[in-house]
């Protein structure tokens, strides 16, 4: 049975509603111009993204792997937050029991001026750097563009409609020696990587633990699941864990085969986040303008 897509009938729940929460992916983002992971997304140089989210990826060819993302993260820093990230980030401020798990890691939520209370980086932090051998370094919120002298190809920029080089598969990966990637400060021996999760290890815990008290304290009134493929787990799985809660799942994702699942009480809005998100949380925060200020 298809599922509902009226706005004002949507709108007229975000009003009503207490507990709301909300997973967000890559696809949130897609308005500020950085590429998602999957699909229209596409490749970087000839490798899947996805193929380069791993620590086998990182322990064969850091160097590679290093320039993916200090190009993501010179990326993510020009970028500017969309309107959807304002919208969220109101509708936070607004709702007592509004909580926001972004799998995204490009920091515009926080930019956005997402309370941290009420938002949880599932996949960590571009902007966060770690020991790869795990003594426990962590360097959070490290600003650097480039990140070392040695991966300043990743960061050019680049006319917009000229490729990068960096970019280009037919010229070669710049040489970047081992030796001239970030060591950890701590230990002096192992190197530093993106704080990021990748595919095989374990998201924090603490945070896990915290989420799931949440979803457990009460009815749920609303699951929002903005621009995200929901194929990478535990994350895909909160949606269930919110149903169980009585949560109408409200999907925002411009792909309709994003919408398989939903039921008759659910809403399925086809387009871009940046777009919808203002206009199904107009109720409670306020008309929005172009630049994402409420007027
Ligand atoms: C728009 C739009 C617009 C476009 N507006 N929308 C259960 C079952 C099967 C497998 C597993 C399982 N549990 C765990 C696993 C294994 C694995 C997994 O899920 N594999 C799947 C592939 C099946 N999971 C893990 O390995 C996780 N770890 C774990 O479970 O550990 C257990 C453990 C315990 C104890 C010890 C050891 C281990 C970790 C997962 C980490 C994922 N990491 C990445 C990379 C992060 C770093 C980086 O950024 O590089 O996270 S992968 C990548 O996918 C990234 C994303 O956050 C994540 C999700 O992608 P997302 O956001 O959905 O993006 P896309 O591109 O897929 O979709 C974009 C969407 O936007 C599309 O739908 C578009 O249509 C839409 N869109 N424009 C709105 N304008
Ligand atoms: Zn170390």
């Amino acid at each position: 049975m298809a599922p509902r897509t009226s706005i004002d009938e949507f709108k007229e729940l975000v009003n009503s509603s207490n507990r709301v929460l909300a997973l967000c992916g890559a696809g949130l983002s897609a308005a500020s111009g950085l590429p998602t992971f999957r699909g229209a997304g596409g490749l970087w140089r000839n490798h899947e993204p996805t193929a380069l989210a791993t620590p086998d990826a990182f322990e064969e060819d850091p160097s590679l792997v290093w320039l993916f993302y200090a190009w993501r993260r010179h990326m993510a820093l020009k970028a500017k937050p969309n309107r959807g990230h304002y919208a969220l980030a109101e509708l936070a401020k607004k709702k007592d029991n509004f909580m926001c798990l972004t799998q995204n890691v490009d920091g515009l939520s926080p930019r956005a001026g997402h309370p941290d209370t009420k938002l949880r980086l599932l996949h960590g932090s571009l902007l966060d750097n770690k020991c790869f051998d795990e003594c426990g370094f962590i360097d959070r919120n490290n600003l650097s563009d480039p990140v070392c002298p040695a991966l300043a190809p990743a960061a050019e920029d680049y006319p917009p409609d000229k490729t990068l080089p960096l970019l280009d598969p037919n010229v070669p990966v710049p040489p970047v020696k081992v030796e001239d990637l970030p060591h950890c400060p701590n230990c002096k021996t192992g190197l530093l990587r993106p704080g990021v999760v990748w595919f095989g290890e374990p998201l924090d815990e603490a945070m896990l633990e915290e989420v799931d008290q949440w979803i457990q304290e009460g009815h749920i009134d609303i699951m929002l699941v903005i621009g995200t493929a929901a194929a990478v787990y535990p994350a895909a799985g909160y949606t269930l864990k919110a149903r169980k809660k009585g949560a109408v799942v409200a999907v925002v994702n411009p792909d309709p085969n994003s919408a398989a699942g939903l039921l008759k009480k659910d809403f399925f809005f086809q387009g871009d986040a940046s777009e919808i998100l203002p206009q199904l949380f107009e109720g409670v925060i306020g008309k929005m303008d172009d630049q994402g200020k409420i007027q």
